[in-house]
């Protein structure tokens, strides 16, 4: 297994080493954030606290969370830590309701930005030898450019073809002998189908490696990849607010994210009570930033759910690693009072021969009840024409799905193609009831 490491001073570092670094980097933000933005100084006195208060990690639970609304109630660019003479980029993520929320960079942290990448890449398995092809968006979604700085930072070929034009992406990935390719899992998938029906045979393309991320995606959908593609699929996780991508990558172990703690300390809390969770528990993720210099953030709540893990891995990091990430806590379904995440279906699914990874779920409320329609494609070889093997295999996903999530659940086969391709993020849940 390859395993290079990108800068094995912070990536190897000792606990002890981490947490010195962490303290004295976390005390400068915080003195950074009171002075310069009226929001955290407000925030922090209405609690009593001031930055002589933070000292270390240990304080870092004193200080007040910030989430999405907060960015949006200071559009844009209320946050920022430094005269705007010193932002030398914008990025902006645009929600499904509201104002997009904007994040602005420095020079430095640009910087940062390209070596957290430059070790999410490294990690992977790429090198200055690789023609990475970026099919992320680029624009004001993090993804693109989040990666480019990282390829080239490394010595890479950077290939910047961003999102979409599927045809064009078989003809470089030929033509350009791409060995990385970077979207997000779902793009992966379609590109995947793509190569399959174009012609194109698979030794003909000199891919080995993906780097997906922007999404959930269940270890099924990584197998099913890697099956199709014939590459090792690594998942890299990020968010604008903290940086964009490469605020945590998987190594080839392939068992949980290393998050680059010497920039972002990571805490785990229950969404309810807002208590900071024990080691290994699973609630949801919280980032402080203790080196950015644009957009700093203490304490942002990801809404993602996910556990840490703190043992050292078979690759020779010490930085903790999160959990793939399956769901998040405003992803989560509520039907009939159970609780369903759209990834439990994608698991099931996925392990079924006669199904692909791609459904549709919607949620209807008809006299008061919930309903749960999963419009699910076969796979085409599977596709009869005889009603009665489209009636044992609806029922059969109806009953894996049924045992899996103890919701009943209204399957449709559709054909091969007809649900809706995703170049970027995938649309996974139609939820009707909140469009009333
Ligand atoms: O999606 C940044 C990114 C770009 C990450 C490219 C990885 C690759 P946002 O658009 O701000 O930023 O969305 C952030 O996407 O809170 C998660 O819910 C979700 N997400 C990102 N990566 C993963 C992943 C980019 N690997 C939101 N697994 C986050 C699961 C992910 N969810």
């Amino acid at each position: 297994m390859t395993n290079k490491i990108w800068n094995p001073h912070f990536e190897t570092m000792s606990r002890e080493d981490m947490r010195q670094v962490q303290s004295e980097r976390l005390r400068d933000a915080v003195e950074r954030v009171y002075y310069n933005v009226p929001y955290y100084r407000e925030k922090m006195q209405s609690q009593g606290l001031g930055p002589e208060h933070i000292k270390s990690v240990d304080d870092l639970s004193k200080l007040p969370f910030t989430v999405k609304q907060d960015l949006r109630d200071n559009y844009p660019f209320g946050l920022f830590a430094v005269p705007m003479s010193e932002i030398i980029r914008v990025h902006a993520s645009s929600g499904t309701t509201g104002k997009p929320t904007v994040v602005g960079y420095t020079r430095a942290d640009i910087g940062v930005w390209s070596e957290v990448m430059a070790r999410t890449l490294t990690s992977a398995g790429a090198g200055k030898n690789d023609f990475i092809q970026i099919a992320y968006g680029y624009g004001l979604f993090t993804g693109g450019l989040g990666v480019h700085y990282g390829g080239e930072k490394i010595g890479a070929s950077v290939i910047p073809i961003s999102g979409g034009n599927t045809k064009r992406q078989l003809q470089l990935m030929e033509d350009f002998g791409s060995t990385v390719l970077a979207c997000t899992p779902s793009y992966a998938a379609y590109l995947a189908e793509a190569i399959e029906e174009s012609g194109i045979k698979r030794e003909d393309l000199k891919l080995r490696i993906g780097v997906f991320g922007a999404e959930p995606w269940t270890e099924n959908m990584r197998r099913e990849i890697e099956k199709r593609l014939q590459i090792k699929a690594i998942d890299i996780y990020g968010l604008s607010e903290i940086i964009g991508p490469g605020v945590s990558f998987e190594c080839p172990h392939q068992c949980g994210l290393h998050i680059n703690e010497d920039h972002f300390i990571p805490e785990i809390i229950d969404p309810e009570t807002l208590e900071v969770l024990p080691e290994g528990e699973l609630g949801e993720l919280v980032f402080s930033t203790i080196t950015k210099e644009g957009l700093p953030i203490i304490r942002y709540r990801t809404r993602d759910l996910t556990r840490l893990n703190f043992e050292k891995c078979a690759c020779g990091r010490t930085l903790v690693r999160m959990n793939k990430c399956t769901g998040r806590s405003d992803d989560m379904l509520i039907i009939r009072g159970v609780n369903l995440f759209p990834s439990q279906i994608e698991s099931v699914l996925l392990e079924m021969d006669e199904t692909t990874p791609h459904y549709l779920l919607i949620v209807d409320r008809l006299n008061n009840l919930d309903t749960l329609e999963l419009q699910v494609e076969v796979e085409d070889r599977f596709y009869s024409d005889t009603i009665g093997e489209l009636q044992n295999l609806r029922k059969k996903i109806q009953h894996q799905v049924e045992s899996a999530t103890g919701l009943s659940v209204n399957v449709k086969l559709v054909e091969p193609k007809t649900i809706e391709r995703s170049e970027g993020k995938a649309k996974r849940v139609i939820d009707k009831r909140k469009l009333f």
